[in-house]
């Protein structure tokens, strides 16, 4: 097998996570290119490739469960294309204000009770205020105190906030690339991609775990998506250890509702590639599940995914229920991951 198609492919056994072990040496960086050859390969070779990366590092039976809960819904000023939490777009959803502590610890609590070892709290917000920042901070330690992991998904942070959200006991801030830097202005034109990268500064700064990934299927090119995950994978000092992969949600009234479908296996192959290019990241099969046909989601697994949103809804759309998602686990033999780590 020709090593210029993956550079990270032999190299390291990593044992231990850190961001020193994860960082990939300069020179074996993944380029665009090398990225994108991966994605041409025969789906059996990139197939058997990710199962490798995978099975190094991973017990590639477990999953892990991360349950969200939109803690403050709608009203964002933002224009992302896809999303129906902007006021751009008439989406008919109903803006709210951010959530107490005794409806998080109730939902935390639920989400515990059927299995999530993970609870993400997202914010629609371009860039929280300091006092929403200390606001937030009192439901990470809602959420720590029920014994579950915390991510937040906030939008840009300014000075100190994310040093405000470790002392309360974050654990990972979501905050994703979405599309390659070539692609990112056709989708939003109210911040750029350097905002992106200041915040996931801020965050690695404060020594907090970056959860960072995107959207497929948004009408992005096959080498934008490799752009699009080399771009991850090239994150500075370490890529995240947490990589959502998100299949676009189309939802009525957006400008992407009638965005033609990518073809499942393409949606497939970025989760394969984005394995093998973060071999030690929890890769995580996203948004899009409920329109997803059960033999994608296992040929996703197979391609290393192993962390799945659970519960019946993502923020404001839908996901599947809990008993499909049991008895799929359950038909392909995986079990829920139940204890901290990797
Ligand atoms: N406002 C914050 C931000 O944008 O970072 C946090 C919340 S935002 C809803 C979190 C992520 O949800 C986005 O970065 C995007 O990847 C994903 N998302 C939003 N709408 C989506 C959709 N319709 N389909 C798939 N993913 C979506
Ligand atoms: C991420 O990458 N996907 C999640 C989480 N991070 C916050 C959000 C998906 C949102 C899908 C559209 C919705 O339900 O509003
Ligand atoms: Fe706002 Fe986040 Fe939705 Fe963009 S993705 S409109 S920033 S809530």
């Amino acid at each position: 097998m020709s090593s210029t198609l993956t550079p990270e492919f032999q190299p390291v056994r990593l044992v231990a996570r850190s961001p020193a072990l994860s960082t990939p040496p300069a020179a074996a960086r993944w380029s665009v290119q090398a990225v994108a050859d991966l994605f041409e390969l025969p789906f059996a070779e990139l197939l058997y490739r990710a199962q490798s990366v995978h099975r190094e590092h991973f017990d590639p039976t477990e999953v892990e469960l991360a349950t969200l809960l939109s803690v403050k819904t709608g009203g964002c000023p933002e224009d992302c294309g896809y999303c129906p939490q902007s006021v751009h777009f008439d989406t008919g959803l109903e803006a709210g204000k951010l959530m107490g502590v005794d409806a998080v610890r109730e939902a935390a609590q639920r989400a515990k009770q059927a299995g999530a070892t993970r609870f993400c709290m997202g914010a629609a917000w371009r860039a929280p205020k300091d006092r929403d920042v200390q606001a937030v901070a009192e439901l990470v330690r809602t959420v720590k105190a029920e014994g579950l992991e915390a991510c937040a998904t906030l939008g840009m942070l300014g000075e100190g906030h994310a040093e405000t959200l470790r002392d309360a006991g974050l654990d990972y801030y979501n905050h994703n690339l979405d599309s390659a830097p070539d692609f990112y202005g056709e989708i939003i034109s109210t911040r750029d991609y350097q905002d992106r990268l200041d915040t996931l500064a801020r965050v690695r700064g404060a020594g907090v775990k970056v959860c960072c990934g995107g959207i497929v299927g948004l009408g992005e090119s096959r080498l934008q998506r490799a752009a699009l995950v080399a771009e991850l994978a090239n994150l500075t000092p370490a890529y995240p250890e947490s990589v959502p992969i998100n299949h676009l949600v189309k939802v009525p009234g957006t400008p992407l509702a009638e965005q033609p479908d990518l073809d499942p296996l393409e949606f497939v192959r970025t989760i394969a590639v984005a394995r093998i290019t973060m071999p030690l990241a929890r890769v995580r099969l996203s948004a899009g599940r409920q329109a997803m046909s059960d033999a994608v989601q296992a040929l996703c697994f197979a391609a290393g995914a192993n962390s799945i949103f659970y519960g019946e809804k993502l923020l404001t759309t839908g996901n599947p229920d809990v008993d499909a998602d049991r008895a799929l686990l359950q038909r392909l033999g995986m079990k829920p991951r139940h204890s901290f780590g990797a």
